[in-house]
């Protein structure tokens, strides 16, 4: 304890004389857990994510996991499906099925859960961007194979809001995204009264770089411009936030993380309260929490499994309704069989063999824990206060100030962050893991198929008049859940129904802020001398490509690196997200580029490099790429030819040197 004090974590002697301190669970806050019995009556659920490649790859994965006691399923969707593009959509051709199942249609829905009884296991679907036509072919699907969409139960992620600050699949502008997405909990209300409408998340802003407290924050601040959303359009929040539920990251500050899900709690009950709710079932906050991704380390992945475990601990501890507990080799790729195998083992472990399930809230009145928990409390109603200021939250949103903040909080923490235990490091006494490994090709070609064959059989003309209606209806501003799931039964692609809705709604390219603290650093004064030095020799400016080809929306270091080479005086011409790979190559054979560099953080690093090195000359032009590069696949980068390789944390000053560099070689 004592180390705990001593670095301020706890102030002062807690005063456990606040009403809510002596509150039970299951009664109002909700602070100790939202049921009396918690998981004495029912553990919390095993949910592990997952999803990659085609829906009946994954629907194998789901059977298989289901088979050894996970008792909830949980889709990931690729890249192309969250941004509501066909599989055969050239912007997508990199990332089909890359880091999580492809969805193109109805069909592909099906075959996912094909002999999976829906009556019985909760479904969630992790889907933001596309998340009408992604929602309807669900429930055309369930429709189709004999469930009434009234005995479904699961959770829809609908969550867009932080898609703009920190995971990046929004399609649409926020304020159109707004309403689709309270489209969806209206009619879900109705057609799903079993199904959770939204999660609405925190996981990502700690993966981005908040602190757990931060993340709370503006996990609530994002509640609350929903539940307002709700009002005005005359939906009685009684009834509706029952159904909504919340998902939450659990990273290495054990005691933190606890104290934060027990503030949670109490959080939303006084936000309803305040805003008229009395029903108590709807008081009750529920969560879904995930153990923490950046937590992980590729350089001795098996203590991942000891971070894990911490992290899921605390989650439990703090009493989660649902968790995803991550595979100890996600720093490297997605999940093996393995790995996953042993990530779903580590909560059997804790439900079946610990007593951990005995005990309800079992740090309730630790004066530690009482203490954080207040502090918790404390620190999210300020923070509430300033992000409420000015224009609002939703302006916040809108003007990329939360994206920015949390940029900034990314920077911060890094410079705070512990180093990793590694335990084992030395490469020959490494154990070996074999990643997953997606072949996106393969993948592409099933799903080809899959939509030439659907395209065959459906009534064009039908599809061509509900979408038709659809965009008639997106103009007049009704809701268009109902409108979706018929064009979608009608066999449109989640595509077709995107690029209708994008007609109305075009997509949405969001103004990102840079900081300007790397601008003015020593470091950068250095490189700045010496690209001077090559500019007096050399009499021109080093012309650069920069581009981030496929679908994957973390740009900021891109557009970070991009802000930085232009400062530093090099002449950048930059290709954001969703450029098709044509117009990359265009761009390429048209104009001379001293260097092309290529950004992927989402897995398609060999693909792209592949592509784009057999556009380029490689005697007058090098190719060079920076993102998330596990160390496996460096050799094969070299061997096809890339010339500067940079990872997260790679400086930007090396970069630019390592550029000047190669061009003094050539
Ligand atoms: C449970 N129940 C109890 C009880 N415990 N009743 C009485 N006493 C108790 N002790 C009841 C509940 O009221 C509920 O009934 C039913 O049992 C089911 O339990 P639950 O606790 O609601 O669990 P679950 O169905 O699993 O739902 C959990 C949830 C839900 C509410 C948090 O939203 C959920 O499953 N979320 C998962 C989200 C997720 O997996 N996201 C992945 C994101 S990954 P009833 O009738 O009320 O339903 C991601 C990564 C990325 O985002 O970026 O790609
Ligand atoms: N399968 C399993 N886990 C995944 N994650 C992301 N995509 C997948 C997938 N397809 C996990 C990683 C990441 C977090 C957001 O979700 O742990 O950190």
């Amino acid at each position: 304890m004592s180390s705990v004090r001593a670095k301020g974590i706890y102030k002062s002697l807690p005063n456990l004389a606040k009403s809510w301190q002596s509150s039970e669970a299951g009664q109002a806050p909700f602070v100790r857990g939202p049921y009396r019995t918690m998981y004495q009556q029912k553990p919390w659920t095993m949910r592990q994510y997952a999803g990659f490649s085609s829906a009946d790859a994954t629907n194998e994965f789901f059977k298989k996991q289901l088979e050894n006691g996970q008792t909830g399923l949980s889709v990931a969707f690729d890249l192309p499906t969250h941004l509501g593009l066909d599989s055969t959509d050239e912007r997508a051709q990199y990332d089909v099925g890359k880091t999580g199942v492809a969805i193109d249609s109805v069909e592909d829905m099906k075959r996912l859960f094909d002999g999976i009884d829906l009556s019985s296991v909760s479904v969630s679907m992790t889907m933001n961007g596309a998340i009408m036509p992604i929602l309807a072919c669900y429930i055309v699907a369930a429709e189709e194979a004999g469930y009434a969409s009234s005995s479904l139960r699961g959770t829809i992620q609908n969550d867009i809001l932080k898609e703009f600050a920190v995971r990046n699949t929004f399609i649409h502008a926020p304020k159109p995204s707004l309403e689709m997405s309270i489209d969806v909990v209206e009619f879900s209300q109705k057609k799903l009264p079993n199904f959770n409408t939204m999660s609405i998340s925190g996981y990502h802003f700690q993966e981005g770089g908040a602190t757990p407290e931060l993340e709370l924050a503006l996990t609530l601040a994002h509640a609350k411009v929903y539940l307002l959303a709700c009002q005005k359009r005359g939906l009685d929040l009684n009834t509706i936030a029952r159904r909504l539920s919340f998902f939450f990251a659990s990273g290495m500050a054990f005691f933190k993380e606890i104290a934060k899900l027990r503030a949670a709690r109490k959080l939303w009950h006084d936000l309803l309260v305040e805003l008229g709710v009395t029903d108590e079932q709807a008081l009750r906050m529920k969560m879904h929490c995930q153990t923490s991704g950046v937590s992980l380390n590729a350089e001795s992945p098996y203590d991942n499994l000891t971070r894990t475990t911490v992290e899921a601990m605390a989650a439990v501890m703090g009493g989660t309704q649902s968790l995803h507990t991550n595979s100890f080799d996600e720093a490297i790729a997605l999940p093996s069989d393995f790995a996953a195998s042993l990530a779903l083992g580590t909560q059997q472990i804790l439900q079946q063999e610990t007593g951990l399930i005995d005990v309800v809230d079992p740090w309730g009145g630790s004066y530690m824990m009482e203490t954080l928990t207040s502090e918790m409390i404390d620190y999210v109603n300020s923070t509430l206060i300033s992000l409420e200021s000015g224009e609002g939250v939703l302006a916040k949103v809108e003007q990329g100030d939360i994206a920015f903040f949390i940029h900034q909080q990314a920077m911060q923490q890094a410079q705070l962050s512990k180093p990793f235990v590694t335990s084992i490091s030395d490469q020959q006494d490494k154990p070996q893991v074999s990643p997953r490994v997606i072949h996106s090709e393969k993948a592409l070609e099933s799903q080809r198929l899959s939509i030439n064959k659907l395209k065959l059989v459906r009534n064009n003309r039908l599809v061509n008049q509900s979408l038709e209606k659809l965009k008639e209806k997106a103009l007049s501003g009704q809701n268009l859940m109902p409108y979706v799931v018929a064009a979608i039964k009608h066999r449109a692609t989640v595509g077709e129904v995107t690029e209708a809705l994008c007609q109305i709604h075009p997509r949405f390219f969001p103004q990102q802020k840079i900081s300007n603290e790397l601008l003015d650093s020593e470091d950068l004064k250095t490189v700045r001398s010496r690209y001077q030095q090559f500019m007096n020799k050399n009499g021109r400016a080093l012309k650069v490509l920069f581009t981030k080809v496929g679908l994957d929306g973390h740009d900021r270091g891109a557009k970070q690196v991009v802000a930085t080479l232009k400062a530093v005086g090099l002449d950048v011409t930059y290709l954001p997200v969703l450029t098709p790979f044509s117009e990359v190559q265009s761009m390429i054979q048209n104009h001379h580029f001293d260097v092309v560099g290529i950004s992927s953080l989402a897995g398609a690093h060999l693909d792209f490099s592949k592509a784009v090195f057999s556009c380029i000359d490689p005697v007058k032009t090098a190719l060079i790429v920076g993102g998330v590069i596990p160390d496996h696949d460096f050799e094969s980068l070299e061997k096809i030819g890339i010339e500067g390789i940079f990872t997260r944390h790679s400086e930007i000053g090396l970069v630019v040197n390592r550029i000047i560099e190669l061009v003094e070689a050539k």
